[in-house]
C-alpha cells in the first residue's frame, strides 16, 4: 500500500508543476504499443478532469500492427503524427512509456519534456521538472491508473478498456514482469471495460504481409542450445519484430530469443527471455554496445542500431556481428554453431 501514498505525493507535485498550464502535448514512443497508447489516453483524461488542460497525443513512426490500429479505431483515440507537430507551439510536453535518452521517440533533443512517466529501467539520469519512473511495474498504464485512482477521477469505459488491454498485452495476461499493482489496476478497470471491444481489438483481421513475415521467421530462425534468433531482413514496420521474438520464445526448450529487422537505415532488435530475472535490458545493452540505443525490463528489451549499409553483404555482416555479441553476452563462444530451427 506504500505505493499508493507515493502516488498521492506525486499527485501533489504534479499539481505544482502543472499550475497555470492550459495545453500540453503528450508524447509517446515511436511505433507505439497498447501500453504507450493507453498511458497517453488515460493521462489526457487525468489532465482534463483535474486541471482542465487540453491535450494532444503525439507519436512517431507508424501504427501498423492490426491490434494497435483496432485499439485506436475502436476507442476513438485521436493521435497526431510528429510530422504534423510544430514543437515551438508546445511549451509543455509530457513523455510517457519511454525516457529522453532512449532514442525510441521523436522528441527533438533540444525539446525538453516537463513530465516524464515511465516503467523501464533507468540507464541515464532523467532530468525534468517532474519525473516518475516506476521500475518493476509491468505497465506504464498501471502508473497512470494509480494517478486517476489517487485523484478519485471516474474512469469512462474507453479509458478503462484501453488500460485493461494495455496491462493484459504488456504483461502477457499478468504473467510477465507484472506485479501486484498491475493486477490491482487490472481488477479495478476490468469491470468498467467494454469486453466486446477488447475481443475485437485482440483478434483483428491480419494483413497478408504478416503471414509472409511469419514464413521468413520460421524458415530463417536459428538455434543454439536454449538460444534462438532470426534476422527478418527488410520489414514493412518494426512492430512485427517483437511479435516474432515472442513467438520464437514459445518454442519448447528456448529460453532466449532475439529477432531483428532492417527498417529506415536501422537494425531493430527485440530480445525476449523466459526467466523472470533474466535482465534482458542489460543483455541487450551488451549486444548493442556503443553501436546504438536500447532499453527494457526483466524479460523483454528492444533497441536499434543506425546503419548506412547500402548492400546486402554489409547488412549481413552487421547481423553476423549481432549473433556473435548475442552469444558472448550470454557466456558462449562467439563462433558457436547455430542450427536451423526448421530444416
Ligand atoms: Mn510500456
Amino acid at each position: 500500500m506504500g505505493e499508493k501514498s507515493i502516488t498521492a505525493e506525486k499527485l501533489t507535485e504534479l499539481d505544482r508543476v502543472l499550475a497555470g498550464c492550459r495545453t500540453l502535448l503528450i508524447m509517446i514512443h515511436d511505433y507505439p504499443d497498447p501500453d504507450a497508447i493507453a498511458s497517453a489516453f488515460a493521462f489526457a483524461h487525468l489532465l482534463h478532469q483535474r486541471y482542465n488542460i487540453r491535450t494532444r497525443i503525439g507519436y512517431g513512426g507508424l501504427i501498423t500492427r492490426a491490434e494497435n490500429r483496432a485499439m485506436v479505431q475502436q476507442l476513438k483515440i485521436t493521435m497526431t503524427h510528429t510530422s504534423k507537430l510544430r514543437w515551438k507551439r508546445h511549451r509543455s510536453i509530457a513523455l510517457l512509456d519511454t525516457q529522453p535518452s532512449f532514442g525510441n521517440h521523436s522528441l527533438p533533443s533540444d525539446v525538453k519534456p516537463i513530465i516524464v512517466i515511465d516503467h523501464h529501467e533507468v540507464t541515464d539520469p532523467v532530468e525534468a521538472p517532474f519525473v516518475d519512473i516506476r521500475m518493476g511495474y509491468g505497465a506504464c498504464a498501471t502508473v497512470i491508473f494509480e494517478y486517476l485512482a489517487a485523484a478519485e477521477i471516474d474512469i469512462p469505459a474507453p479509458v478503462a478498456t484501453a488500460i485493461a488491454f494495455a496491462i493484459r498485452t504488456e504483461t502477457q495476461e499478468l504473467g510477465r514482469d507484472a506485479r501486484d499493482e498491475d493486477l490491482q489496476a487490472y481488477l479495478q478497470v476490468y469491470p468498467k471495460a467494454n469486453k466486446r471491444k477488447i475481443a475485437k481489438i485482440a483478434n483483428p483481421k491480419l494483413p497478408h504481409s504478416y503471414f509472409l513475415t511469419l514464413k521468413t521467421a520460421l524458415s530463417e530462425a536459428r538455434t543454439f542450445r536454449h538460444l534462438a534468433h532470426v534476422h527478418l531482413g527488410r520489414v514493412e514496420s518494426p512492430e512485427i519484430i517483437s511479435q516474432v521474438a515472442d513467438l520464437l520464445l514459445r518454442h519448447f526448450g528456448i529460453g532466449w530469443s532475439l529477432a531483428t529487422g532492417r527498417f529506415n537505415q536501422q537494425l531493430y532488435l527485440s530480445l525476449r527471455a523466459s526467466h523472470p530475472k533474466a535482465h534482458a535490458g542489460n543483455v541487450l545493452k551488451k549486444i548493442i554496445g556503443h553501436f546504438g540505443t536500447g532499453g527494457g525490463h526483466g524479460t523483454m528489451a528492444g533497441g536499434r542500431i543506425p546503419f548506412n549499409g547500402d548492400n546486402p553483404q554489409q547488412w549481413h555482416r552487421l547481423e553476423h556481428l549481432v549473433n556473435q555479441r548475442y552469444l558472448r553476452a550470454l557466456g558462449y563462444k562467439k563462433d558457436s554453431a547455430w542450427k536451423r530451427l526448421i530444416e
